[in-house]
């Protein structure tokens, strides 16, 4: 078969992908293809480890090898506010080393480039580059190797974290990236076609041409992505006919708020891109509960223009269960493990006592800003995590954390004659709601289970969110649920909106200790 836009190009024909391509909190994609294999990037804020390194052979299959931040030095981010952080990554390779450039609105190490010869890490310290005042900076290099940085205009002063009039739009600058230095004026680019937050620019070279690739309408319902075309890097570059290439606004997809993506050559030798999109459960106008994940559609090339599919909804066929067992001395390896401002071995310790992961309080519960928290992306809209824990020395359990403002926890504690209370705690601002129960022993395992609407929604205009139930256990007790939750409240669309929903193990008073971490994903789901 060939490819009617590029008769010479032998293509096979593609294996539907899966959709979302990287579930749960993953957005801004950047994706880059070295000898038939493809690496992933994906944003994270406030938690560490940062920039999630996925791989993959056929597009299909993706494995979390490693994390290119694993040091808190490395973005200087211990303070960052919620929803700041290390923002929209891009990775690139050239001359045998990986790059990923990303700014740290929040952090002073402001726009920054890591190398790896190995994706799976260790990564560079990176070296910050002087006078990037803005975000989702791309990294290219032309036919002279000349390094140049296109990016965002200062809408965030990547110091304050405040935002920041007027927009720039899109800006562009030759950099050395060894001195660390901006070595020009930036220039201003094509900045779309007039809509809100013009941002994550991409550049690539396709038949004599420059393509840049940006998104706008913001990353909200109004997301789209829009491209234009110069002969030359530094030339005035003109917007497609048919912008924009790509948005969902105003439809009823299943698969909304399309926007910020990347170009790579699939495994078949047509074009694909990777994006980020949101699920809202029941229908588009409901609530997202995984946030911003990273999807995946088909690209076509007609008259040297890129004509883009919409994106289609189809989740894994296969159901996921992982059981991390504090048995395990490498069960904090996993790259999965996210903590809040600092690297996951700073939280929680497998030495303190054998077979168990050992949290201790230091300022509050999983409701402060800095929580003793360790948790792992929810993922699955059907979903069920499980801990079995120990709380005869302190308060803890688990909960899910949106940001510190939106959590639902399940919190154990030691009671009279041997007991164990635990209690539901789910809190908005402004409202704090509250069940208990007791059960016999010391040990208890509790379960946050979340689903889809039982109903499907009939009437376009209702809306709503996923179910989160809560409920616990001791192992002669049936199991006693503690609440019943609308997930709306903790979706994309009322709170957290860059990042998405973290569900884990933490302590909030004196020291807790768990015997593991059980997360089942449900096919389809
Ligand atoms: C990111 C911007 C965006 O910098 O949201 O949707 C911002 N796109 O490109 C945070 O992810």
């Amino acid at each position: 078969m060939t490819n009617a836009a590029d008769p010479g190009r032998q293509i096979d024909r593609e294996p539907p992908l899966p959709n979302p391509l990287i579930p749960g909190f993953n957005p801004d994609p950047s994706c880059v293809v070295v000898e038939g294999t493809y690496y992933l990037v994906t944003s994270t804020f406030e938690y560490l480890p940062g920039i999630p390194v996925y791989r993959s052979t056929d597009f299909i299959s993706w494995e979390h090898i490693g994390n290119v931040a694993t040091r808190e030095e490395q973005v200087g981010i211990a303070h960052a506010p919620s929803g700041m952080g290390v923002f929209a990554p891009t990775i690139r390779h050239r001359d045998g080393l990986f790059h990923v450039i990303v700014t740290v609105p929040g952090s002073p190490r402001g726009c920054v480039v890591f190398t790896a010869s190995d994706p799976a890490g260790p990564w560079s310290d990176g070296v910050s580059i002087e006078g990037i005042d803005g975000i989702d900076p791309d990294l290219v290099w032309d036919e002279q190797g000349r390094a140049y940085v296109t990016y965002s205009g200062p809408y965030i002063d990547l110091r304050t974290s405040v935002v920041a009039a007027p927009d720039l739009g899109i800006l562009q600058a030759r950099v050395d990236l060894v001195a660390g230095t901006r070595v020009e004026e930036p220039r201003s680019m094509w900045s779309g076609t007039g809509g809100a937050a013009p941002e994550g620019p991409h550049l690539y070279q396709r038949d004599g041409w420059w393509y840049l690739l940006i998104a706008e309408g913001g990353t909200e319902r109004n997301h789209a992505v829009s491209v234009a075309r110069s002969r030359s890097i530094e030339d005035p570059f003109e917007g497609a006919p048919h912008n924009p290439i790509l948005t969902a606004m105003g439809t009823d997809r299943p698969v909304v708020s399309t926007g910020h993506a990347d170009l790579v050559r699939g495994p078949h030798g047509n074009d694909l891109i990777v994006l980020l999109g949101t699920r809202p459960v029941g229908n588009a106008r409901s609530f997202s509960p995984l946030g911003r994940e990273t999807f995946v559609t088909g690209v076509t090339w007609l008259d040297g223009w890129p004509h883009v599919e919409p994106v289609p909804l189809s989740p894994r066929t296969d159901s996921l269960d992982e059981h991390l067992d504090f048995r395990d001395p490498d069960a904090l390896s996993d790259p999965g493990w996210l903590a809040v401002g600092r690297a996951p071995a700073e939280v929680g310790s497998l030495a303190e006592r054998p077979g168990y992961l050992t949290i201790s309080a230091t300022s509050g519960g999983i409701d402060t800003f800095r929580p003793q928290f360790l948790g792992r992306r929810q993922r699955h809209i059907t979903s069920v995590c499980e801990t079995r824990v120990d709380a005869t020395d302190g308060v803890g359990g688990i909960g899910i954390r949106c940001d510190e403002y939106f959590t639902v926890a399940i919190v154990a504690e030691r009671a009279p004659a041997g007991r164990t209370r635990v209690t539901a705690r789910v809190k908005l601002p402004t409202l704090t709601q509250v069940s208990t129960a007791e059960f016999a022993g010391d040990e208890v395992v509790l379960r946050i289970e979340t689903h889809a609407p039982p109903h499907k929604v009939t009437t376009p205009w209702a809306a709503g969110g996923d179910v989160i139930r809560l409920s616990a256990r001791a192992d002669a007790e049936a199991e006693t649920q503690l609440a019943e939750l609308d997930g709306r409240f903790w979706s994309r669309e009322i709170c957290a909106p860059f990042t998405g929903r973290v569900t884990g193990l933490f302590a909030e008073r004196g020291t807790v200790h768990f015997a593991d971490f059980r997360y089942h994903g449900e096919a389809g789901s």
